[in-house]
């Protein structure tokens, strides 16, 4: 409770008297030139950034007719994306033999979210979006030979692995196991600045698998879900050499993608349970590897 006197002492005429009479004063004065300065220099920083930003776009527009920009994370020191989005958005462009650049300059876009592209001028955001566009725009180049049954079981698979089994992935990495496999995963030079910004940054990431849902649950539960899609993946592809056929499709970039974190993106003894479990899983991977990724050990970070 505020008492009546000091309410009526608080008379804001007065206050607002000996703030300017300060401000009038030497070091007033001071303080009103330092924050003039900052205030240009955030001007001018902001300026700066939108003219970078500018000369970038025109550098990008000027990639070719038909070729895609793709705007993703830096390489991982093991694989070529952290990213199982950019990965998968990688591997269709090498599996559809589209014309690709990789920009690392500005991995997330309007949307916030990597991958993005660039593309004849115009900018596309999520994985899933792009390829169906691409898809169109280059009148179906892999000549998949599905019935509307195979694609359902392929959109499935597909959602199960990005939108799930990916969670669970990544928070064993971020959370569960406390970034100790992962950093080692991120460029060299990326590593100080994830140290420093840990104490802000974790808890939030804490907090974000929390409200997806996966953040409530045990380790094991945790890889009871992981170990049941894999099944899962495993039982879909049978004796297949690709996921839905005896050619790649489409959903293939997406299983490749998303086993890449598996095996080599989530922690060692996830590798090591999956080399022993799931060896259609392992031999699948490795084809779709050799096949897409034959320069994958230059695909690697410092
Ligand atoms: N549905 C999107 C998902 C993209 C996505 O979530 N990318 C993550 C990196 S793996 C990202 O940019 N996260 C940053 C953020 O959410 O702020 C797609 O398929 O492209």
């Amino acid at each position: 409770m505020v008492h009546r006197s000091a309410m009526s002492a608080f008379r804001p005429g007065a206050v607002w008297s000996g703030v300017s009479e300060c401000a009038r004063g030497e070091s007033g004065r001071r303080v009103g030139k330092v924050l003039l300065g900052a205030a240009l220099l955030g001007i001018g920083l902001k300026v700066y950034g939108r003219y970078r930003r500018y000369q970038r776009r025109q550098r990008w527009n000027q990639a070719g007719k038909d070729v895609v920009v793709l705007h993703q994370f830096e390489r991982a020191t093991n694989f070529p994306n952290l990213s199982p989005f950019a990965l998968k958005l990688e591997t269709f462009l090498r599996m559809a033999g589209i014309k690709y650049v990789v920009d690392t300059e500005e991995p997330q876009g309007s949307r916030n979210k990597c991958p993005w592209i660039t593309f004849n001028g115009q900018e596309l955001s999520d994985s899933e979006l792009i390829i169906d566009f691409l898809t169109q725009h280059f009148g179906k180049p892999l000549k998949e030979k599905l019935t509307p049954a195979e694609h359902a079981v392929g959109r499935a698979v597909q959602v199960m692995l990005d939108e799930h089994t990916i969670m669970a992935v990544a928070y064993k990495r971020y959370v569960l196991d406390g970034w100790s496999y992962i950093m080692g995963r991120f460029p060299k030079k990326y590593r100080l600045m994830l140290r420093l910004m840990m104490p802000i940054n974790f808890p939030k990431i804490k907090h974000l698998f929390y409200t997806v849902g996966i953040g409530r649950f045990s380790e094991e539960e945790t890889m009871f879900f992981l170990r049941r899609e894999l099944r899962a993946l495993e039982d879909v592809l049978g004796d297949k050499p690709f996921l839905l056929d005896s050619t790649p499709t489409t959903y293939d970039a997406a299983a490749f993608a998303e086993l890449t974190q598996v095996i080599y993106g989530c922690a060692p003894e996830v590798e090591r349970y999956v080399r022993a479990n799931y060896d259609a899983l392992v031999q699948y991977h490795e084809r779709m590897k050799d096949k897409y990724w034959p320069d994958w050990e230059q695909c690697r970070a410092e």
